[in-house]
């Protein structure tokens, strides 16, 4: 059931020990949806736990270095920035068909949750938990500002994808005005600095890029071996994807990660009119317009050619 801002508020003034779970292969939004929550329901008094099937990145620790949370058999469960089930990994088999409340901002939630707050214009699951907050009159600390702002900067590429609403440019100026905010400290580590493996990994895949329907198509594969082979963790690839379409006269753009043994998780990006969360919904997959994903099984080959067979449907060409 979808739900306005008023449930979801008397929802967190009357839940208590919260688990909130983020997506696998987390990034900058849900970790600080999830940590910005936490802070959220602190200041109301309610223990919570931020829990994902992954780590949590290391150049992230500003947000989670603060601890998942106090270990405690959970009786209200949240789910934030999370489209599908399958997204909570490993946490599916545990919370699967229970999550309470989600918060989310992705068109193709797959409404799975008993109350669903969706926002599906929002630029950030992190919009929405500001606005919320802010609706609910609640104080924002500067770590929970930190969090939110980051995962609103890191979802809308530093304010630069076109999923970039008027709201977030004002939050971001409510966060530069009332909050302490390290501004460009947050956007240098979530959009510049990199290890030097991954700057040698992005001149070795840069290399690899292939392009197919005459060039409006650009896959990039990473395989577990090239991970191993520089040194690499997969989360390191993180913020890869946009690599692909940058380009001249690409429209689609995909990058392929080996997360297991011939299981890739494909982040598609669309330069400017291409809908590549419809090409990945008939993939099994889905996300936004302009960004989405998937997860295919297979050979690379063969990936890469049921890739080029959708996006040339999608594109006509
Ligand atoms: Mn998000």
């Amino acid at each position: 059931m979808f739900i306005g801002f008023s449930e979801a508020e008397s929802f967190l003034r009357n839940c208590r020990d919260a688990v909130i779970i983020t997506h696998q292969s987390p990034d900058g939004d849900c970790i600080g949806a999830g940590f910005g929550l936490k802070d959220i329901l602190a200041e109301l008094g309610i223990r919570s736990r931020v829990v994902c099937s992954d780590p949590f990145p290391k150049r992230y620790d500003f947000m989670t270095s603060c601890g998942a949370g106090e270990d405690f058999e959970p009786e209200t469960i949240i789910a934030v920035d999370i489209a599908d089930e399958k997204l909570m990994g490993r946490y599916e088999a545990i919370y699967g068909g229970k999550v309470q409340l989600c918060i989310d901002h992705h068109i193709s939630n797959k409404n799975y949750a008993e109350k669903t707050l969706l926002r599906g214009n929002a630029t950030a699951a992190c919009e929405i938990i500001y606005d919320l907050a802010q609706y609910m009159g609640v104080r924002i600390t500067k770590h929970c500002a930190t969090c939110l702002y980051t995962g609103i900067a890191t979802d809308s590429g530093c304010f630069k994808y076109d999923c970039t609403t008027p709201r977030a440019h004002e939050i971001a100026a409510e966060m530069k005005r009332s909050y302490d905010i390290n501004f460009a400290r947050i956007n240098r580590y979530m959009f510049d600095v990199k290890s030097m493996g991954r700057m040698k990994l992005e001149a070795k895949v840069t290399e690899l890029m292939e392009e197919r329907l005459g060039g409006k198509l650009v896959l990039l594969a990473v395989t577990q071996d090239m991970m191993k082979q520089l040194g690499v963790a997969m989360e390191e690839l993180e913020g890869f994807a946009p690599l692909t379409i940058q380009l001249e006269n690409t429209e689609v753009g995909v990058l392929m990660r080996e997360r297991e043994d011939g299981v890739f998780k494909c982040s598609f990006r669309s330069a400017d009119e291409v809908n590549v969360s419809e090409i990945c919904q008939t993939l099994g997959g889905g996300g936004h317009a302009k960004a989405a994903g998937c997860t295919v099984e297979g050979s690379v080959s063969d990936i890469k050619d049921t890739i080029t067979e959708a996006v040339r449907k999608a594109i006509g060409s």
